[in-house]
């Protein structure tokens, strides 16, 4: 699948009130915009039509706006994200994705689920079973899945320290090739498929975003960005400092289609 639209929301200046662990300090608002500012224009670089939502104070991670809405080529649905304090974003991404899906469906209750726990493989999804996706969401997402014809296998990340999202440690490539961090690499469910692991110390660089032939990875992991270059991929490395600090990495900054 080629993509040709993306939707995006710039942080809003309540950006460092939002959910983190990661504990390395407080973001920088203004380098934030700078670099979100960049991702976008790599985006449109690389022929995306972008949405751009207003930021909204309210919700300081709706910048995150994958983790709100999964989309495929064979129909959309907004999720219902595991963290309260995020679920007022939904509304917000259904309006927008509704111009384009107006059969837009909806994780229900008591199921929650994160966009960022919901790996696209082509025709297959891994679904991450985390904090944030339960049970009875990664069920209704299997099914749903399903009904459109994808076939998807679930991951439990529970027990894997530094995963918030199955995503931070998964990545499809292209194909039958995955990039994934060396605690998900060794998954039951990866059976089958090419793992390329991504180099000690560079964990983070596992969120990668393919958008057509390019490769957008997190700048500072200068490993795998050379194990992905030698592969054949054409790379654009991205500076994500002041998302790492809120836990977010690359895919999670739009929802691509
Ligand atoms: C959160 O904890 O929800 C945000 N601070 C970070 C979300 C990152 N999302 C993602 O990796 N898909």
């Amino acid at each position: 699948m080629r993509f040709t639209r993306a939707i995006v929301r710039p942080p809003a200046a309540t950006f460092a009130a939002g959910i983190t662990t990661s504990g390395l300090g407080p973001p920088d608002l203004a380098l934030a915009l700078e670099q979100h500012e960049a991702y976008c224009q790599t985006l449109e670089r690389l022929r995306l039509s972008l949405v751009r939502l207003a930021p909204d104070a309210e919700f300081p991670d709706s910048t995150f706006v994958e983790d709100v809405a999964i989309v495929t080529t064979r129909g959309a649905m907004v999720t219902r994200p595991g963290a309260p304090s995020r679920a007022g974003e939904v509304a917000a991404l259904g309006a927008a994705l509704g111009r384009w899906f107006p059969k837009l469906e909806a994780i229900t209750a008591p199921g929650t689920v994160d966009g960022g726990d919901a790996c696209e493989a082509g025709p297959h999804f891994f679904i991450g079973l985390s904090a944030r996706t339960n049970g009875e969401g990664a069920a209704q997402l299997a099914a749903w899945l399903e009904q459109r014809g994808f076939g998807s296998s679930v991951i439990d990340i529970r027990r894997m320290p530094g995963l918030l999202h199955l995503k931070a440690g998964l990545s499809w490539l292209g194909g039958r090739r995955l990039l994934a961090a060396n605690e998900v690499a060794e998954h039951e469910a990866l059976g089958g498929w090419e793992v390329v692991r991504v180099p000690a110390g560079e964990e983070y660089a596992a969120n990668c975003v393919r958008i057509n032939d390019t490769l957008l990875t997190a700048q500072g992991c200068p490993a795998t960005a050379a194990l992905l270059g030698g592969l054949g991929y054409e790379v654009a490395a991205l500076e994500m400092s002041e998302y790492r600090k809120m836990d977010g990495g690359l895919s999670c900054l739009s929802v691509r289609w």
